[in-house]
């Protein structure tokens, strides 16, 4: 294939000389000006995808929880999944190549992958609401275009909308309609149909605050309201009309915190939640009658999701294997409440979202949550289809009332990534089924008190781990040093690793006080330097 049309469109999106970045677990993420010529080469990355896989690729132009002046781009693999990994490392190289090396990069990853250059491709495109998205999406249209690759811009939506979208088309709507009226409709659907049996229904209905952190959440909860049924009031604050993106509130800093966001007023025992800046994380939280701030995060919401799901595959009786996977920055008390009380096998895995992702294929239903509030539910092809058989044949009405539960769930949840969204209406939809209150549900299990710090240093990438982050294998004596510490607190765990989206070393800390926690947050942050 001739590249010269890219030669040609790529000076319009020059690369400053010697800038370089790396596509880690959030893609590319970095401030907005410096982002141009990433845009192009992703989006002519995502047609050399799209060639590849013969199927259509994603592209989001977000970059979440980061201050309004950052962005950042991600791009969506067939299931709506996150890209292969080894498609990552073209990622970084094609962003890296300074402008007359291009061509020879993008020969040379077609070479790689046996990427067929005759298939057509179709990328679909999607932003985030900062000022600076629509311009940059716009590049990633120019990088399609100059590949030949067609497209779709779906403009404003939610991140999980867009890998909804993506999923949608290549499953020819097996999964749903490919349009944001088709998330809607299959979502509210879902959860009106789940909510059916619930008692507290006739209590009235439910509220729910929710601050979308100024960001797409908010416009795309006032487009979904006229599908939710009456029975559940949500109040949008934090809409973007006021405040800015991310600041002060939004999921990310409420969890980092631990404390409410500004501009959402909370009254005693009100629930409440938040979303991050591109909708695929959430937080609950509420405030008790002595004025005491209760957070329910990642953690939390696995624990209830996991229970709910476990309590109805035992009254099917069917045979499925449930596990939920979390990673090191799980609260201790939830680990524990899962094995010992729930009898749930919980399995660790590596920081960022795909490495739960691919953990959770593993069983017929896999729970998997970050401590800071993404996640979802995956269920395994046969699983599913065991269950939607047994709520329409089932002769025996708790079996059959039990499967039917477990299959509207398996709508409302999106499959393909962390939600916002879709995870609030399962939550709300629980909440209602078992007739619980916000305060019922945190009562579950009591947190460890527990610290996050970050360290600074001149090189992040000295620190090495093995076992799912929780241990340093390098540099040689850190890990000694942080076990003499641990050693000296009750219920205490602690564990540093580089951050793959930061320029920072990660220390976090458990124990059973909160002076304790910090003060081990401190002592093993000296001990990285
Ligand atoms: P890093 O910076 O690698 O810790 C952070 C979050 C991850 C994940 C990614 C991607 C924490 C401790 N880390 O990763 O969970 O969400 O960002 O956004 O919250
Ligand atoms: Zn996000």
């Amino acid at each position: 294939m001739d590249f010269d049309a890219v030669t040609k469109y790529s000076a319009l999106h020059a690369k400053p000389p010697g800038l370089s970045s790396q596509y880690g677990t959030a893609g590319f993420r970095t401030k907005a000006e410096n982002l141009n010529h990433t845009m192009f080469r992703m989006g002519l990355l995502a047609v050399l995808r799209s060639k590849q896989t013969k199927a259509t690729i994603g592209v989001m132009v977000t970059a979440s929880h980061n201050p309004e002046e950052d962005n950042g781009v991600k791009l969506i693999d067939p299931l709506g999944e996150m890209l292969a990994p080894s498609w990552e490392e073209h990622a970084t190289c094609l962003a890296n190549a300074e402008e007359p090396e291009l061509q020879t990069v993008l020969s040379d990853i077609c070479q790689k992958e046996a990427v067929d250059l005759q298939h057509n491709a179709f990328v679909v495109i999607g932003r985030d609401t900062r000022v600076s998205s629509k311009k940059l999406s716009q590049s990633v249209i120019d990088g399609v275009s100059a590949l030949g690759g067609r497209y779709h811009d779906y403009g404003l939506v939610t991140t999980p909308q867009l890998h909804y979208m993506v999923c949608c088309q290549n499953t020819h709507g097996n999964y749903g309609t490919a349009t944001v009226e088709g998330y809607y409709q299959k979502l509210s659907k879902a959860f009106m149909q789940l909510i059916k049996q619930a008692v507290s229904r006739k209590d009235g209905p439910m509220h729910l605050k929710i601050d979308c952190a100024n960001g797409i959440g908010a416009l795309k909860l006032k487009e979904m309201e006229h599908y939710l049924p009456e029975c559940l009031r949500i109040h949008i604050d934090n809409d973007g009309s006021k405040g800015k993106l991310n600041h002060l509130c939004g999921a990310d800093f409420v969890k980092v915190h631990q404390k409410p966001p500004v501009g959402l007023e909370m009254k005693t025992s009100e629930r409440c939640c938040s979303f991050d800046g591109d909708a695929d994380r959430i937080v609950y939280y509420y405030n008790d009658t002595t004025g005491r701030f209760h957070l329910l995060d990642g953690d939390k919401i696995a624990t209830l999701i996991s229970t709910f799901l476990k309590e109805l595959l035992v009254k099917t009786g069917q045979t499925l294997t449930l596990a939920v996977i979390q990673t090191a920055y799980a609260n201790g008390s939830s680990t524990r409440y899962l094995e010992e009380a729930m009898k749930v096998p919980v399995h660790c895995a590596k920081t960022g979202v795909k490495h739960l992702h691919h953990k959770a294929q593993g069983f017929d239903v896999g729970v998997y949550f970050e401590a800071n509030g993404h996640g979802t539910v995956l269920f395994s092809k046969a699983a599913e289809e065991k269950i939607r058989q047994q709520a329409e044949h089932e002769k025996d009405n708790i079996k059959r009332e039990a499967a039917k539960i477990l299959e509207n769930t398996i709508d409302l949840i999106n499959q393909t990534v962390g939600d916002a969204i879709s995870d609030m209406l399962v939550i709300e939809a629980i909440l209602a089924l078992k007739n619980f209150t916000v305060q019922q549900w945190d009562a579950m299990y009591t947190d460890l008190p527990n610290r996050q710090l970050k360290v600074k240093v001149a090189d992040r990438r000295v620190i090495d781990t093995t076992d799912a982050e929780r241990r340093a294998v390098k540099p040689p004596g850190l890990q000694e040093k942080i076990d003499a510490l641990v050693k000296k607190v009750k219920w205490a765990r602690a564990f540093v690793r580089p951050s793959g989206t930061e320029d920072v070393v990660r220390v976090y800390a458990e124990a059973d006080t909160q002076e304790n926690a910090d003060k081990l947050a401190h002592e093993v942050s000296l001990a990285v330097y």
